[in-house]
């Protein structure tokens, strides 16, 4: 992403098949401003170079890592493994089982390395965007702002449906 600012959020993804469901992610930050990374690291294709992605990504002013895989969706542990930057993780929704195996992967993480597991697919590619708006407005009074008014304008837009009559 092109902000000319510090990216605070790193978003790696296993694969660039992924990208079409994480794109929602990486807009909803666009969308309030955040400056990210986005790349395509695998914990098992790229194993060297995703723990060393993970290892420099505090130093390098990053503040939230957000991890999305498929299958055997290992690549939010490993980011965690070599991290203690907050990690979410975001499911896949893969091949063959659709997304059941990536979230299994994903949230059974062992006690003491912390991995926030997000819903399948492109509900939980926002969602964990919106998770990293909300750590970084505890110190950020401007994002918080953009926070709420995301937040009345959603429900706004959900009070103002109304239901076709039936014939
Ligand atoms: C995972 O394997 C990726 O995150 C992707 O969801 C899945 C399939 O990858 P491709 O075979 O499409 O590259 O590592």
């Amino acid at each position: 992403m092109n902000m000319n600012k510090q990216p605070l959020v790193g978003i790696v993804m296993g694969s660039d098949s992924d990208w079409p469901v994480m794109r929602s992610c990486a807009e909803t930050l666009k969308r309030f401003g955040i400056a990210y990374e986005a790349k395509v690291l695998s914990a098992h294709r790229t194993p060297d170079a995703a723990l060393d992605y993970a290892s420099s990504a505090q130093g390098r002013g990053i503040k939230v890592l957000i991890g999305a895989a498929g299958g055997a969706a290992h690549l939010a542990g490993v980011l965690a493994a070599k991290s203690e930057l907050p990690v979410l993780a975001v499911p896949m929704p893969s091949k063959h089982l659709q997304g059941l195996d990536s979230l299994l992967s994903m949230v059974q993480m062992p006690g003491g390395i912390p991995v926030a597991t997000f819903a399948i697919g492109e509900a939980g590619a926002v969602n964990a965007a919106l998770f990293a708006v909300s750590m970084l407005a505890l110190s950020d009074p401007d994002l918080a702002k953009k926070l709420t008014d995301f937040r009345f304008n959603q429900s706004e837009k959900v009070l103002s449906k109304t239901l076709p009559d039936l014939p």
